[in-house]
């Protein structure tokens, strides 16, 4: 929606430069972060053979002879000037008939997002991460604890088209996708329908309600773009309301003389307007203060890292394996904190993935919602979040600047 022509025409030209090996990935990053591309999907994209082709056709929205119709639910959105990335379906609730089938549209504006449509039936959204288990046994990381990866169950599409409101149903992520046909699925039952973005699924959820075979239908396609788009723009106002109710910040005094410098990480809350940004992006501090993020994402992590002269880690090891499938691998030195909590401007310091719950992160000695770095020498300090920038200088993403004055 906000993406222009000219930028999805960059990003298809990124990947056929990347493809054809005229640019390596770190530079490929680097210029679809600037787009607002994560790692991760800008990391696979390059992966699928036919990610520079053009997009799958797109189903033909309306009735079809048979008496039974295609809809369209948009899939994600991001405003590109405000950095929101709208975590939501476009509409959000829809009525069809039996018979009918949905045309999920994934990337409306060119690039994709980490999201998924899946429905559980009822049942509890499956973790994300789980532990890589090869033939029963857990793999070791190089740091030694068993490596993560992303449930495949999630991230792998099924195949399937057709829901029948049991078991689960599950699109897969949209930038593993990239060389599968356009998204549809038929509702072959009444009922109504819950599904979610396993990869956002705290606040992107929807709901499908399927009546009988020809029954009346409340609205037509048309009545559901317009209501997409509504919701679209209200979630882009919301948006911007979050930054300018943070506004420049705040500083505060503390016993010893320095200050503590508040910076969120991201904000939004838990409204499906996320915006993807450390607000305020940079703060000038003098030796000896403390910078404090926090996460303002429920649900959405981020990572405050600096390299210090560190080689910029992955964040995801794609993994393509035998069977045509593909393994992604979460890093830990992304993941996991690193660093002592004061910064001299060397070594790599990183709070490892915020905002990822006690019960969960805890175990794994994640901080939670918090991150404070003490800065002891004077310096320019360009950091980012591994998730949502291709690196410390961006261009564009989720970056930020720490000045230290002496
Ligand atoms: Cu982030």
């Amino acid at each position: 929606m906000n993406l222009n022509e000219t930028q999805i025409q960059t990003v298809r030209d990124v990947l056929s430069r990347y493809m054809t090996g005229r640019i390596d990935r770190r530079r490929a990053f680097k210029l679809l972060g600037a787009l607002g591309l994560t790692t991760a999907a800008a990391a696979t994209l390059g992966k699928s053979a036919a990610a520079h082709q053009e997009a799958a056709a797109t189903p033909e929205i309306g009735p079809r002879a048979d008496g039974t119709n295609v809809w369209k639910v948009q899939v994600g959105g991001m405003d590109m000037e405000t950095a929101t990335d709208v975590h939501s379906f476009f509409p959000n609730e829809i009525t069809v008939n039996a018979g009918d089938t949905i045309f999920f549209q994934f990337a409306p504006m060119g690039m994709p997002g980490a999201h998924t449509v899946t429905f559980t039936s009822g049942a509890e959204m499956p973790p994300l991460f789980m532990p890589d288990i090869v033939d029963g046994t857990p793999v070791a990381s190089p740091e030694g604890p068993p490596r993560l990866m992303l449930n495949p169950a999630l991230i792998l599409p099924d195949g399937r088209t057709e829901y029948d409101g049991t078991g689960m149903v599950n699109s897969g992520v949209d930038f593993l996708r990239m060389d599968q046909p356009a998204y549809t699925l038929t509702f072959t039952a009444p009922g109504t329908y819950e599904y979610a973005c396993a990869f956002h699924s705290v606040v992107m959820k929807g709901k499908v309600t399927v009546q009988e075979a020809g029954a009346s239908l409340p609205n037509d396609a048309a009545a559901y773009e317009a209501m997409g788009q509504e919701q679209y723009a209200a979630f882009v106002e919301e948006g911007k309301a979050a930054i300018a109710a943070i506004g420049e910040g705040s500083a505060t005094p503390t016993a010893d003389g320095s200050t503590i410098h508040d910076i969120a990480a991201g904000a939004g809350g838990l409204s499906p307007a996320r915006v993807m940004s450390f607000l305020p992006q940079e703060v000038t501090v003098k030796v000896g203060d403390t910078v404090r993020w926090t996460l303002q994402t429920a649900g959405e992590p981020h990572t405050v890292t600096f390299l210090g002269g560190a080689d910029q880690p992955e964040d995801t090891l794609v993994e393509p394996q035998a069977d045509g499938t593909t393994k992604l691998i979460q890093n830990y030195q992304t993941f996991m904190p690193a660093g002592e909590q004061s910064f001299d401007g060397t070594g790599y310091h990183n709070s490892g993935f915020l905002g990822i719950p006690p019960e969960i992160g805890g175990q794994l000695g994640l901080l939670g919602d918090v991150y404070e770095l003490t800065f002891t020498a004077p310096g320019e300090y360009a950091y980012y979040c591994v998730l949502h920038a291709s690196g410390p200088e961006g261009p564009g993403g989720m970056i930020g600047k720490v000045t230290v004055e002496a």
